[in-house]
């Protein structure tokens, strides 16, 4: 435990969007009551770091970003009793308190400190753990993945089993919740219904896992970038349709395709067009629109109402609706003990040094999840 003492090390810095990263040293102060410092092992690139990165969600900068990851407490402060220096965790971008009158409730997961919606890039006691050349850096929604060492408040922290693979697991803090939720826990999708999935990135194809393992009968993936079809087919996607190749809007297609409309639509994108064009796929009556996607800082959904008169429903789903202390930490169990493979959404490994490649990487569509490893 070195719980006092200021750490120096390489992160990654956003000092502006539209700009690559800088890998710089920072220092990272330690943990304060309540907060754990934990070295990073392995962290995931998310289609939201790159939306921020490109502008389109706002947060403070600058800021380190990165909020998929998997590592190792390092200390821990004051009053902290859940983990402790050694443990293998993840972190979370929607901490769950367990005391707050949201968490106490059965349902629904977004703990009233959380952060993801209206994100301060500071702690709690709004002041933050990071310096880089004598300037304050701004957290991402309290996580922050992109640096050897981060602090974290401890109700954003979930410790897994010590067999947990590090190389593999940091998915689990937003993909594959993300669309394993989005599908059983607020779509509830069923056997032998229809789906389709808007956007064939790593949270998109964890959908189509989890319609697969509902027993969908058909699963219609939509993407710009055809690159995504092949991985996409092998997770379970029976058709695959790319809206600029198609001579009528995708969702007239769909509509055709399954005789009026599927069972369950995601939007797996961040898009306003393509969270009405789901919802316009969905059949009239029984069809169940899934919002997975934030889409861009002040846009506003416009659609005509009487799409949700005759019974069509629009959700939202962040985190897949999962509490997540109480219930991540057993998804990992359930990959170790083989209950399912998530391992196909990794289809990159880099240094973390190489950071900017890998947003490359998701840019040009050539990767589903990069995992940087420190
Ligand atoms: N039509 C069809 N496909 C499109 C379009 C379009 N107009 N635009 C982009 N796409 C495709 C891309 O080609 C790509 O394949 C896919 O959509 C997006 O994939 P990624 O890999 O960039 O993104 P993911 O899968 O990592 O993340 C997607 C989210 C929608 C979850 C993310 O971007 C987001 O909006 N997150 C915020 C909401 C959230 O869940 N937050 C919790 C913590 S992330
Ligand atoms: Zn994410």
């Amino acid at each position: 435990e070195t719980s006092s003492t200021v750490i120096t090390c390489w992160a990654a810095i956003a000092w502006t969007a539209n700009a690559p990263l800088s890998i710089e040293k920072v220092e990272v102060d330690p943990p304060k009551p309540g907060e754990v410092r934990i070295k990073i092992i392995s962290s995931g690139l998310c289609g939201t770091d790159k939306h921020i990165l490109d502008g389109k969600n706002k947060v403070p900068l600058p800021a380190i970003l990165g909020h998929e990851g998997a590592g190792i407490v390092e200390s821990i402060g004051e009053g902290v009793t859940s983990v402790k220096p050694g443990d293998k965790v993840l972190t979370f971008p929607i901490p769950e308190c367990k005391e707050c009158q949201f968490c106490l409730h059965p349902k629904g997961n977004m703990c009233l400190k959380e952060k993801v919606l209206s994100p301060t890039g500071l702690m709690l006691d709004g002041t933050s753990r990071f310096t880089c050349r004598g300037r304050k850096i701004y957290n991402l929604f309290g996580t922050s993945t992109f640096t050897e060492y981060t602090v974290v408040h401890e109700i954003a922290v979930g410790k897994i089993d010590a067999a947990a693979p590090m190389d593999k697991v940091c998915i689990m803090s937003c993909a594959v919740p993300t669309g394993f939720g989005a599908v059983f826990n607020t779509a509830r999708v069923t056997p032998g219904s229809t789906c389709v999935v808007f956007g064939l990135g790593g949270v998109g194809l964890a959908v189509v896992m989890g319609c697969k393992a509902s027993g969908a009968s058909r699963i219609i993936g939509v993407d710009i970038n055809e690159k995504k079809f092949p991985p996409a087919r092998a997770l379970g996607v029976t058709d695959c349709l790319n809206p600029r190749n198609l001579k009528k809007p995708v969702q007239e297609v769909v509509k055709e395709m399954t005789g009026g409309g599927v069972d369950f639509a995601f939007e797996v994108i961040g898009n306003t067009d393509t969270v009405v064009a789901a919802l316009e796929s969905c059949h009239m009556s029984y069809g169940v629109c899934v919002m997975v996607g934030e889409s861009p800082s002040n846009s506003r959904l416009s659609f005509d109402p009487i799409l949700l008169l005759p019974e069509r429903s629009l959700k939202g789903s962040i985190m897949g609706e999962y509490k997540t202390r109480s219930c991540i930490p057993k998804l990992v169990t359930d990959y170790i003990q083989k209950k399912f493979n998530t391992d196909p959404l990794i289809t990159h490994q880099l240094p973390f040094q190489k950071i900017n490649e890998a947003f490359e990487l998701l840019h040009g569509g050539y990767c589903i999840r990069c995992v940087l490893l420190f």
